[in-house]
C-alpha cells in the first residue's frame, strides 16, 4: 500500500478557485478517474479525479474553501502497483505534471491574443480540427453542440469529445457562422481530424486559429491563442478571452458538466442540454441528472407521447372568454392515467342486458326494517355484488388477468370485488374480499364502511388492492345505461344503471316489472363475445332468482 497526497493541479491564471463539491468522503473506495472534488473559478468548473483506484484516507478541503495550486485536497491509499503507474488522463491529475508540450499549450491558452496582430476585414473559412491529445486513445465525439447556420461567439461550445479517461470541450475561438459539421455524435476521431467549418466574421483578431492545423498550433503555442482542444481546466483561461458581458452569464449554448456527469448522462440516455444545472453558473451535477431521470419517470403516462398517438393540441381558451384553472386532485390525476392506460391497452366490448329484478326488489324491501334495525341501508348493490361472485365462480376467465405478453390467463381462485365510489377528490375503487363466502348483511356493512372511508379520505392502499372484478353503480344517480372502462389488470367490469318499472309482456298481458339495466365491459383479448353473453345471461338469471346462484 502507498500513501499519496492529491494536490490541486496547475490552474494557470485562474483566480478565486473554490471547492464547490466534495465527491468522496474518508473511507470511500474510488476507481481511477472518479472525481474527488469539483472546483470552480469565476469562469469555469473542473473536476479533480483520482489518479488511481484506491481508498480515500482524508479529505483536506471543505465546500466553500478557496484553494490554490499545489494545495493538498485529499490523502489516498493505493495498492502498490497502481501508485507507480502514471495516469494518462487528459484531465488534471494532481500528482502528475503535464507533459512539457501540453504545458506549453496550456500556458499558451492562458495568454491574451496578441494585440499586434493584423485586423482581418474579410470573412474567411476556418476548419476546426482535433488538436494534439497526447497519448489518449479512442477519442469519440460525444456531443455536437452546433449545427450549420448557428452563430457562435468566442468560447461557445462547438463539440465535446471524450477519450477513455476524460472529456474535453472544444469551444469556438472566434465569432462566426457554422458552415458545416463534419462529424456526428459517436464518431471516433483522431488528432488533426477536421470537425467543424466556421466562417469567421471579419474584423477579428487574426491569430493562430486562422491557420488551424494542429501541428501549427503546437509550433506557435507560446504566442498564439489557445488550440481548439481545451481540457476542462483550460476553460478557466479560455474564458478570459470573453467579453465582460459574456463573463457575467454562462454562455447559453454551453453545457457545464464534468466528465463523470457526462458519462452518467450518456449511460442513462439523458440529453444534458435539457437538464437544469443547480451548481454555480448553472453547472450540472450528478444529482441534477438523477432528478431529471426521476421526474421523467414520475410523469403521468398521459404526458408522455404514447405509441405515437398525437397529443391534443394545447389551446389558450382565455382567447374566447374568462377561464379558471383548477388543479386536478392527485386521485383524479392517478385515475386519469389508469383509465387512459386501460383504454389504450384493452380492446373493449360492452354487453348489455335488462334484468327483471322484481322478486329481488320485493325481497329487499321486505328486509328494509331489519336493515334499519342493524343500522344499515340495504340497496340493490349488495345483491348485485353477491350475484357477481356466484357468476364469477362459473366463469373463471372473467375472474382472471392476462400476463403482460398475453400468453397466459392468470385464473384467480379468490373473489375480491371492487366497487366504484364517487368520492369528493375523485373516483376510488375499494375492494370487498372473498365475496363468495360472505352474506348480504356483511357485504352491506362493508359497502357502508368502505364508501365512508373513501369519502373521508381514509382508505388505505390495501383496501383498494387485489380486486378480481369491479362493479360501477350509477343506479342511485340515474341513466339507462353506460359503458364502464375495464379496471385493468382485471378483464371485466359491470356497469349498473337505474332500475325502473316497465311494462313487460307476460304472454297474455303487460304487467309492471322492476327492470335493472346492466352492462358488462370486457377485455376482448381475454373474453370472447359468446363467453361475455353467457356470463351476462347467467348473472341476469341469478339476479332474477337468487336460488340460481347456488345451483
Ligand atoms: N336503481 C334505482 N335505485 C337505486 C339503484 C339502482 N340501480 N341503486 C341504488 N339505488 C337507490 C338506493 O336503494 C338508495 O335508495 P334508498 O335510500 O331509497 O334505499 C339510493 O339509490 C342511494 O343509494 P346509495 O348511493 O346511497 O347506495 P348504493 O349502495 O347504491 O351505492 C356507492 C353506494 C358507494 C356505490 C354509491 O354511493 C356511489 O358512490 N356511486 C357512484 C359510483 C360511480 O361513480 N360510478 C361511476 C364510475 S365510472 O365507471
Amino acid at each position: 500500500m502507498g500513501i499519496e497526497e492529491i494536490r490541486i493541479p496547475d490552474l494557470g491564471d485562474a483566480e478565486d478557485v473554490e471547492v464547490i463539491e466534495l465527491c468522496v468522503e474518508p473511507g470511500a473506495h474510488v476507481e481511477e478517474n472518479d472525481s474527488l472534488v469539483v472546483l470552480e473559478s469565476d469562469k469555469a468548473s473542473m473536476e479533480v479525479p483520482a489518479p488511481h483506484s484506491g481508498t480515500v484516507k482524508e479529505v483536506k478541503v471543505a465546500v466553500g474553501d478557496k484553494v490554490a495550486e499545489s494545495q493538498v485536497i485529499a490523502v489516498m491509499e493505493f495498492p502498490d502497483e497502481s501508485s507507480t503507474t502514471p495516469p494518462e488522463s487528459l484531465e488534471p491529475v494532481a500528482t502528475t505534471q503535464a507533459r512539457p508540450e501540453s504545458e506549453a499549450q496550456l500556458r499558451a491558452s492562458f495568454e491574451e491574443p496578441g494585440t499586434d496582430k493584423a485586423l482581418r476585414n474579410t470573412p474567411s473559412e476556418e476548419t476546426v480540427q482535433l488538436p494534439d491529445v497526447g497519448d489518449a486513445q479512442e477519442i469519440n465525439v460525444i456531443e455536437v453542440a452546433v449545427k450549420p447556420g448557428d452563430e457562435v461567439q468566442p468560447g461557445d461550445l462547438l463539440l465535446v469529445v471524450e477519450s477513455d479517461k476524460a472529456s474535453m470541450e472544444i469551444p469556438a475561438t472566434h465569432a462566426g457562422t457554422i458552415t458545416e459539421v463534419l462529424v456526428n455524435e459517436g464518431d471516433e476521431v483522431v488528432e488533426g481530424a477536421p470537425l467543424i467549418k466556421l466562417l469567421v466574421n471579419g474584423e477579428q483578431l487574426a491569430g493562430g486559429a486562422e491557420e488551424n492545423s494542429t501541428a501549427e498550433a503546437q509550433e506557435v503555442s507560446t504566442e498564439e491563442p489557445p488550440p481548439d482542444l481545451l481540457p476542462n481546466r483550460e476553460l478557466f483561461n479560455q474564458q478570459s478571452q470573453l467579453s465582460e458581458q459574456d463573463k457575467l452569464q454562462p454562455v447559453t449554448s454551453r453545457t457545464y458538466a464534468g466528465p463523470a456527469v457526462r458519462r452518467m448522462a450518456r449511460e442513462l440516455g439523458v440529453v444534458l442540454s435539457e437538464v437544469k444545472g443547480s451548481g454555480n453558473h448553472g453547472r450540472i451535477t450528478k444529482e441534477d441528472v438523477q432528478a431529471f431521470v426521476k421526474s421523467a419517470l414520475a410523469k403521468p403516462r398521459n404526458e408522455v407521447s404514447t405509441s405515437g398517438i398525437p397529443r391534443v393540441p394545447e389551446i389558450d381558451f382565455s382567447r374566447f372568454g374568462s377561464v379558471e384553472i383548477v388543479k386536478l386532485s392527485r386521485i383524479r390525476q392517478r385515475g386519469a392515467a389508469n383509465l387512459h392506460r386501460s383504454w389504450l391497452n384493452v380492446p373493449h366490448v360492452t354487453q348489455h342486458d335488462d334484468v327483471d329484478v322484481t322478486e329481488l326488489e320485493t325481497f329487499r324491501k321486505a328486509m328494509k326494517p331489519e336493515a334499519e334495525h342493524r343500522g344499515l341501508k340495504l340497496t340493490p348493490l349488495a345483491f348485485i355484488i353477491k350475484a357477481c361472485a356466484f357468476t364469477l365462480q362459473q366463469f373463471p376467465q372473467v375472474n382472471a388477468s392476462l400476463d403482460p405478453d398475453v400468453q397466459h390467463f392468470i385464473l384467480k381462485r379468490y373473489y375480491h370485488i371492487g366497487f366504484a365510489v364517487d368520492a369528493p377528490d375523485g373516483l376510488l375503487v375499494p375492494v370487498i374480499r372473498d365475496v363468495n363466502s360472505k352474506g348480504i348483511w356483511q357485504i352491506t356493512q362493508e359497502i357502508t364502511d368502505l364508501s365512508e372511508k373513501a369519502r373521508s379520505g381514509k382508505l388505505k392502499p390495501d383496501d383498494m388492492q387485489g380486486g378480481t372484478f369491479s362493479v360501477s353503480s350509477l343506479g342511485a344517480i340515474g341513466g339507462t345505461g353506460f359503458t364502464p372502462i375495464v379496471n385493468t389488470p382485471e378483464v371485466a367490469i359491470l356497469g349498473v344503471s337505474r332500475l325502473d318499472t316497465r311494462p313487460v309482456w307476460n304472454g297474455t298481458s303487460f304487467e309492471p316489472r322492476q327492470i335493472l339495466p346492466i352492462t358488462l365491459s370486457y377485455d376482448h383479448r381475454a373474453i370472447n363475445g359468446a363467453e361475455a353473453g353467457r356470463f351476462v345471461t347467467h348473472l341476469s338469471k341469478v339476479l332474477k332468482d337468487f336460488r340460481q346462484g347456488i345451483m
